[in-house]
């Protein structure tokens, strides 16, 4: 073992370090899990190549054929380690109702003990035999005001390239800090101490212990046992939802799991919408929506496929950034027709994690091209052929597999993406996966009534995290998995945000309640989706400018049929009513679901949101 490193006082900080406090940190957590050494990232590209070939050379990266896929890799994880942990999820406030029913709690003692203090504690010598790495990261543009800093400091490779494409990181990051700015600390380790002379695996884990920890009084993120995605990129969920929600509240912003993207009209007018939708719900697909045929001069763009930080401006507006940097994307269902713009972010310079590989060294998913290649080596290393498919049903890449790619890559990206000012929102979208019940658009009257609508949504469960799907679950905000403190005090946030805004004079931004996903009686959607999406969009930014009409139902206010532009696609007026009609019965059933969600979170829950549900039942009563 490293002397430097056992004595805990000398982490090889690079001369540009002056902040001691993160260099007294590094300091405590290498005394504490006992790296053999200590690399500290200063996120160029030669580092990036550097990471990358050593990935190859310990056979956890497979570099793809540079001339199909120039500069890109696969990774393959432990069957074990595919998908978010939310049952090791835990946010560790000194008091359970400030947690809320909604997440896992344990006193923050108890949860030090077993991770840091207990002679049993994960933590302690977990990454003997690894490479500590620091990873300093700015979760938005370098130096914004809307932004935030975070260092990760963690024992995988995987890590650290991720974070690269992911996040603005490195020394420009150091810079920033200074000698004494504030950071939040991001702790992280696969769980897999090595032994003298132990042979590494190709995907480092724990299958058995995961911890997802937020303390959020300190700020602090503690994550051990498994290397995939929100669990190891901690900048992503961990910090800038589940911490960052927190950070919200104390200081007036939002922290929201929303895309971000700008419309603009043929007369050159641009609106930018932020759009919450559970994950893999198509989130990245709309914010890189190509407007169908028929659309000529609108352009949609991207600012962000996943997470806004959103804080009032002087002008009592809402502005609005992606923290991130990169796109970690669900790949199986992207294709050239379902999201052109991210095939095209994906030709060069991209990790792809759990596809399936292809015999001349690309890429292959299901729905990636109509035939699929008569050979591939599936994401479990196996042999698969579209016969082998038929017959058992194996799937070529797992459902949650995915690709990370920098934001940079995307030829719709929006040229105001990296602007720390933000851009502000003119109205908020919530989408739920529904094959019934929800119509396919409806405007809320009010703020409250937009906070009602997004407050009880629910959604069909995806791939993206381990258990069960399409199982219906009540996803407020599809915050359900990302909230760092109690769910009715964020409902609460949410009201007053609005309410000063609105005192202030500001005009709010609408709020809509969307879903894609109803289906027919022969199982299958019924809405086109993707592009088609575009005609929601232009109604929605009709309504903004006031020229678009709809008429009042029970829930909010709807397009008619002859509100919608449909030129250039064939969808009949019975298929729209199938998809916007709102079905009593269903309804009433609906109804008892939000009284349940209510009854679960009734320790402050706001007296608005069970008002706008009484009006609700007495309109179906009526
Ligand atoms: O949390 S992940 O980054 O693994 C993906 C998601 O759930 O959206
Ligand atoms: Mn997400």
């Amino acid at each position: 073992m490293n002397q430097t490193v056992s004595q805990g006082t000398q982490v090889n900080a690079p001369a540009y370090v002056k902040n001691q406090k993160l260099i007294a940190w590094v300091a405590e957590m290498a005394a504490l899990t006992q790296p053999k050494d200590i690399v500290w990232c200063d996120g160029s590209k030669e580092e990036y190549d550097r990471l990358c070939a050593q990935l190859v050379a310990a056979g956890s990266f497979k570099k793809l054929n540079p001339e199909l896929r120039p500069n890109s890799y696969l990774a393959i994880t432990d069957p074990s380690d595919v998908a978010r942990v939310e049952d090791r999820t835990f946010i560790c406030s000194e008091r359970k109702e400030d947690a809320g029913p909604t997440n896992n709690w344990c006193e923050p003692a108890e949860m030090r003990a077993k991770l840091q203090t207990a002679d049993n504690a994960v933590f302690k010598g977990c990454m003997k035999g690894r490479t500590m790495y620091v990873v300093p990261f700015s979760m938005g543009p370098l130096g914004s005001n809307i932004a935030h800093i975070g260092v990760e400091l963690s024992d995988s490779a995987y890590v650290a390239v991720n974070m690269k494409l992911m996040t603005r990181m490195g020394k420009g990051v150091i810079d920033v800090l200074g000698p004494d700015g504030e950071f939040v600390p991001c702790m992280h380790s696969v769980g897999a101490p090595l032994e003298a002379g132990q042979k590494d695996t190709i995907w480092p884990c724990n299958p058995t212990v995961k911890y997802i920890v937020h303390y959020p009084a300190t700020r602090e993120i503690w994550s051990y046992g498994s290397g995939y995605g929100g669990n190891a990129l901690l900048g992503k969920k961990c910090f800038a939802l589940r911490i960052a929600s927190t950070m919200g509240r104390d200081q007036g912003w939002l922290a929201e799991h929303m895309l971000l993207l700008g419309v603009t009209n043929p007369q050159g007018q641009k609106y930018h919408i932020a759009a919450a939708f559970p994950s893999a719900c198509g989130k990245t697909n709309f914010s890189m929506l190509i407007p169908p045929a028929g659309y000529n001069g609108w352009k949609v763009t991207t600012i962000g496929d996943d997470i806004a930080w959103i804080k009032p401006g002087a002008d009592g507006r809402m502005y609005a950034i992606n923290p991130e940097a990169g796109y970690f994307g669900v790949a199986p269902g992207t294709n050239t027709l379902t999201n052109l713009n991210c095939m095209n972010s994906l030709d060069s310079d991209v990790i792809f994690t759990n596809v399936a590989l292809t015999d001349d060294g690309d890429v292959w998913w299901e729905s990636m091209t109509d035939t699929p290649p008569a050979h591939l080596i599936d994401w479990q290393g196996k042999d698969w052929t579209p016969q082998i498919a038929k017959e058992t049903g194996a799937k070529a890449a797992h459902p949650n597999a995915r690709f990370t790619v920098a934001a940079t890559n995307n030829p719709a990206l929006d040229p105001e993406w990296d602007n720390p000012a933000g851009v502000p929102i003119d109205a908020f979208i919530f989408g739920g996966r529904r094959s019934t019940t929800v119509p396919l658009v409806t405007e809320a009257r009010n703020w409250t009534e937009g906070v009602y609508m997004a407050a009880t949504m629910g959604s069909e469960t995806t791939a993206a995290a381990f258990g069960a799907q399409g199982v219906v679950r009540r996803d407020p905000f599809a915050m359900l998995p990302f909230m760092g403190y109690n769910m009715s005090d964020y409902f609460q946030h949410w009201l007053d945000m609005g309410a000063k805004l609105q005192a202030s004079g500001a005009k709010l931004p609408k709020v809509y309640c969307v879903n894609w996903f109803r289906k027919g009686a022969d199982g299958k959607f019924v809405w086109p989706g993707y592009g088609e999406n575009m005609r929601v969009l232009e109604w929605m930014l009709g309504r903004i400018a006031g020229t678009a009409q709809g008429v009042e139902n029970i829930f909010g206010l709807s397009p008619t049929y002859a509100d919608l532009n449909w030129t250039g696609l064939n969808f009949t007026k019975e298929q729209f009513q199938s998809v916007i009609g709102i079905d009593r019965a269903a309804w009433t059933q609906e109804l008892t679901l939000h009284e349940e969600l209510f009854q679960k979170l009734a320790y402050h829950l706001p007296k608005d949101l069970t008002q706008v549900k009484a009006q609700l039942e007495q309109k179906l009563a009526a």
